[in-house]
Formats: C-alpha cells, structure tokens, sequence
C-alpha cells in the first residue's frame, strides 16, 4: 500500500471537470447500447481523446487496444468498455520507475536537507506552486526554506517573499539582478545551518532569451552539486496544462539541459485539455508528481493514476 502524502482524489476530480465535460458527456453514454462494430463509434472516441490532447499516436494506439480487447473477451456492457479504457490508460500514466515516489510519497524525508530545485518557464505557475509545496510540507511537520533564484524581476524575488510571510517560512533572497547562483549557495548553506528539513529553489523563466537562462540554470546546478552531488535531489519542471502540446516542446529544453526528474502539471482546473497528462507520460517519458487544480495554497494534489482515471472516465470522488 503506498502511502499518498497529499493525495486528493476530490480535487483531483473538480480540475477534471472540463476535460471530462469535453468527452461528449463521458465514455459511459457513448458505449450505452451502441454497436461495438461500429467504426464511427471508435472514431468519436480517437476524436475525443485527440481534442483532449492525448495525442495523435497515443490516442490510437489506445483505442485500437481497446477495441481489440472487446473483440478478444467481450463486453456485455458500456462500463466494461469504460473499464478497460481506464486499465488501459492507467498503463500509460503508471510511472515506468516506480521509486520516484520513495522521493515524496512517504513521511520521513529521503535526505536532509531535501532539496527541491523548480524550473519552467515564466507564468506557468511555478512561484505558487512552491508555495504549495511549502504549506504541505509544513503541515506534515516539516521546516521549509526557501531560495529565490529568480533574481531576474525584482517583482518574483516579492512574491517569493509575500508567500515566506504568509506560511511564516525562511527565503533567502538577494537584490534584483543577483547571482541564482550566489542565492543557491547561501540558501544551502542556511538550510544546513538552520537544520531545515526541505529547502525549495525557485529560478527564472524567461523563455525569449534562452540560452542564458539554461546556462543560469546548470550554474545553479553546479553550485548546489559542490555541497554534495546529490543535490538537487529532485528537480521539477512545472508545465501549465493549459498551453498543451507546446509545454511539451519547452520541456525537452528543460530536460536536455539540467535533467527533470518529474512534473508538476499546473492549471488543470483550466483547460478541457487534461489529456495532456497522458502525453506527458508518453511522449517526454516524465512522471506527473504533482498537480495543480487551482489558485490557492491547497489546490495542490500528488498525482495518482486510479484517481485521475476515476475523474476522467467520471467516477465520482469518493465512490471508490
Ligand atoms: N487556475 C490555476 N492557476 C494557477 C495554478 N498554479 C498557478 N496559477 C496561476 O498562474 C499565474 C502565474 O503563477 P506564478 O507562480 O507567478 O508563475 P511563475 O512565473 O512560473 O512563477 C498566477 O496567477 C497563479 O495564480 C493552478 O493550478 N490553477
Ligand atoms: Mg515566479
């Protein structure tokens, strides 16, 4: 049994809602009395997947497995159909490597300080996010610091710090225009210093002027790795679910150039493209850790394969 530390299954499915709402009314009413021969029926669904951004190939290569599965041991009725889209769907989400959870699913944390390195570009939701984190690793009874390595705008280096005064956590922050790389090395060496259990670096995201920002990027990389070359002992790309199959474009930078462990999927809440997940999955071969279905501090779930099957296909929360 694995334990969820903030596993959510109800916001899990609210942030589900239009991706569910885009599937013509759910899987279930689709397969209602229909003809399981019928192509134009699968083709509605290889529809639906596709507009939900599953992707091209996925979402064939999914239908088609289903399809075949019906043949091959039947389907006395719609929710078996629905069943074995769920089973299927859960073998693409399901992480290849199952040990990365043992980097958060659990209550004693894997290092101390653990620290947490976030990158993506600007908007998608990064700075909130770490406030996310913040807040759920202080309710599990944990000290959380936080570095503001995104030196670039004066105004992220504010808000990092309204966040710290608000869940009444340590930042460590230079002036605008700052070193990340000088903010990572204070912000670690505070972290040892004043025996906090989580350390979580925020860094800039400009995306227009690239090359320097990775550079930036693998400095903060370096500095952190002379303290021990462990650390960062994860780093999380946070990708907005809203921007699609874009997202996953700046992903591969991000992954090329200073290694991404897993995804923090934002604004799930916003898009009726909640497939993307899938795509995240399939096509960058990341783990979804973490999803955000909101704006405020608890709109924070740890992504679990059963529970976003459940939301998708429309299970409601709490049934299972
Ligand atoms: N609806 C929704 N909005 C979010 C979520 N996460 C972040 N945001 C919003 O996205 C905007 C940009 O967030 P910010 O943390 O400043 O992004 P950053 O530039 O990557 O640090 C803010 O308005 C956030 O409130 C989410 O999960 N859902
Ligand atoms: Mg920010």
């Amino acid at each position: 049994m694995v334990f969820r530390l903030f596993r959510r299954k109800d916001k899990t499915s609210e942030a589900l809602a239009r991706t569910r709402k885009g599937w013509g009314g759910g899987l279930g009413s689709l397969f209602q009395g229909a003809t399981l021969s019928d192509d134009a029926l699968w083709e509605q669904v290889e529809d639906a997947l596709i507009s939900s951004d599953v992707g091209v190939d996925t979402s064939l290569a999914l239908v088609n497995r289903v399809r075949q599965r019906v043949r091959e041991e039947g389907a006395p009725s719609a929710s078996d159909v629905v069943e074995m889209f769920k089973e299927e769907m859960a073998v693409l989400l399901d992480p290849k490597d199952k040990t990365i959870w043992d980097w958060y699913d659990r209550e004693t944390l894997p290092a101390n300080p653990f620290v947490l390195m976030i990158v993506g570009v600007n908007g998608v939701g990064k700075t909130t996010s770490i406030a996310k984190l913040a807040k759920h690793y202080q309710e599990l009874g944990k000290t959380v610091m936080v570095g503001a390595g995104d030196t670039f705008r004066a105004a992220a280096i504010e808000q990092v710090q309204v966040w710290g005064e608000r869940l009444k956590i340590d930042i460590i922050a230079h002036q605008q225009g700052a070193d990340p790389g000088a903010v990572a090395y204070d912000a670690y060496q505070a972290a040892v210093a004043r025996g906090a259990d989580v350390l979580i670096f925020d860094t800039a995201g400009r995306l227009h002027t690239k090359g320097p920002l990775i550079e930036e990027l693998r400095k903060v990389r370096r500095i952190f790795e002379r303290f021990d070359e462990s650390v960062p002992h994860q780093t999380l790309l946070v990708l907005d679910a809203t921007t699609g199959h874009n997202g996953l474009e700046q992903a591969k930078v991000f992954q090329e150039a200073v290694g991404v462990n897993g995804v923090f999927l934002t604004k799930l809440d916003g898009t009726a493209k909640g497939g993307i997940t899938v795509a995240i999955a399939q096509e960058l071969d990341l783990p979804v850790i973490f999803i955000g279905t909101g704006e405020g501090l608890d709109d924070i779930s740890m992504f679990d394969t059963d529970d976003f099957v459940d939301a998708l296909f429309g299970d409601e929360p709490g049934t299972t």
